[in-house]
């Protein structure tokens, strides 16, 4: 069976939209797959606790526990290697991985990022196309490497947009295509794992 590990820092819709394309689809069936953990760097991530109702077993690495980013990702490789994972995929996970962290896991990690990269990487995406005047916006998931939001384009989805967004509605109609693509992305990368 292989492993999916899946890292939050908050809500997890798409965390929750991986693991109910898991269900619906069978991928323990079709694909030999499973998401065998959810672990978040924030204690009160929402996705936490839906993960748990879910059946799927969680964990905790507090980032604000460790010294600096090496010992903090030394602790959360520990705590996902436990599960053996063939996949880890970041779904809205917040904190930047270091070089060896990635290197660990090169090739068998990926993110989804709320722009149409390589248009802008790192945070407040939303505002950023607003306030450039972008007439349409989307999301990547890309594979994840040293250099922030820079791993080859594994698939995007566009929407427009509108005259009176503001970034939280932006986000909103980004999402609604974030839950879309990641499960089939990861559908189609674990079979490639
Ligand atoms: N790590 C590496 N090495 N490469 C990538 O491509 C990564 C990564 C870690 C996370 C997700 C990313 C996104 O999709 C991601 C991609 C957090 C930050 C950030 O600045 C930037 C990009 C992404 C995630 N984080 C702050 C930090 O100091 C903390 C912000 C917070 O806690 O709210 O780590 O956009
Ligand atoms: C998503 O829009 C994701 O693309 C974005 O945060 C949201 C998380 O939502 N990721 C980043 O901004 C990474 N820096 P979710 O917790 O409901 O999946």
């Amino acid at each position: 069976m292989k492993n999916i590990v899946i890292l939050i820092s908050g809500t997890g819709s798409n965390m929750a939209a991986i693991v109910r394309a898991a269900q619906q689809q069978d991928w323990a069936r079709r694909l030999d797959a499973r998401v065998a953990a959810v672990i978040s760097n924030r204690p009160d991530a929402k996705g936490l606790a839906w993960a748990r109702e879910a059946g799927i077993a969680t964990a905790v690495v507090d980032h604000k526990a460790y010294a600096g980013r090496e010992p903090f990702d030394a602790a959360l490789m520990a705590e996902i290697d436990r599960h053996t994972p063939a996949l880890v995929v970041l779904a809205g996970f917040m904190r930047i991985l270091t070089p060896g962290f990635v290197a660990h896991y090169a090739g068998r990690i990926v993110n989804i990022h709320p722009s149409l990269l390589p248009a802008f990487p790192g945070l407040h995406t939303h505002q950023r196309a607003i306030d450039m005047g972008c007439r349409v916006a989307g999301v990547t998931v890309h594979q994840v490497t040293a250099e922030l939001d820079h791993g080859a384009i594994l698939a995007q989805a566009v929407v427009p947009v509108l005259p009176d967004d503001t970034a939280d509605t932006l986000a909103a109609r980004v999402l609604t295509q974030e839950h879309l693509i990641y499960p089939r992305a990861v559908a189609e990368l674990i079979l490639r794992v």
